[in-house]
């Protein structure tokens, strides 16, 4: 995974302005997935596995500090897209600067964890840092992490559903350590965000004369 500081991370912008650019086939569009929920819900599995479906995950992963970045390029809804997926510290003392990574977020997961009663009860301050922070128009969808921990179970399907359906959200259950759910999640996001047409598409081949940024980060 690749860190980058907060302090890199780009100016806001609320603008809810649709996009007049057309686009081709080879346009490239950058877009920014954050993840967030409490510590130790497994978000950093969680984006690890959609980013390197095929890579081991770490069992001694520490707590993220700050946040962690890793991107994937796909294409959805014919668009090809650069997913930069915002991997963000769970942890109280981070939470100061989590909005920060919300403003230029053009879609949310929010995780709790099954097992975690906690977790679950903290999704609508989640939500609601969300909603106040990121652009009006964000797209958002609930997990339910650590499916694979059945018999240890304490927030059933129809809670998670419910409180998703009361949000108008997309819900899903996953397990980044069996991969059960995970693509499904992150594409019913992907979708909602590729159907918003917010940001401009970004031309593939970028002119020698145009300063790069840094590496790791988005191409836009
Ligand atoms: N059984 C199971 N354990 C998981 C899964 N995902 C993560 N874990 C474990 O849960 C613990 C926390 O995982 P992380 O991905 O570091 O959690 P996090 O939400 O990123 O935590 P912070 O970085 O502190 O916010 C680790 O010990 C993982 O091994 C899963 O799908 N199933
Ligand atoms: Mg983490």
């Amino acid at each position: 995974m690749v860190a980058t500081s907060p302090a890199s991370y780009p100016p806001p912008q609320k603008s809810a302005r649709k996009s007049t650019v057309p686009r081709s086939p080879r346009s490239i569009r950058c877009v920014n997935i954050v993840v967030v929920g409490n510590s130790s819900v497994g978000k950093s599995w969680l984006s690890h596995r959609f980013a390197k479906p095929d890579e081991e995950l770490d069992p001694n992963i520490a707590a993220t500090l700050g946040h962690n970045t890793v991107s994937r390029d796909m294409t959805i809804e014919g668009q090809r897209l650069n997913v930069l997926v915002w991997d963000t510290a769970g942890s109280e003392q981070f939470r100061a600067i989590t909005p920060s990574y919300y403003r230029r977020a053009d879609g949310a997961l929010l995780v709790y964890d099954i097992t975690d009663t906690k977790s679950f009860e903290a999704l609508p301050s989640w939500f609601a840092d969300v909603r106040k922070y990121a652009k009006e128009n964000v797209s958002v969808v609930i997990v339910g992490h650590k499916l694979d921990k059945e018999s240890d179970r304490r927030i059933s399907y129809q809670q998670g559903h419910r409180y998703a359906q009361e949000q108008d959200c997309p819900f899903f259950e996953a397990s980044a350590a069996t991969t059960a759910g995970v693509e499904d999640a992150f594409q019913a996001l992907l979708k909602k965000v590729a159907q918003n047409t917010d940001v401009p598409p970004q031309p593939e081949s970028i002119p020698l004369n145009i300063p790069q940024p840094p590496t790791g980060g988005c191409r836009c």
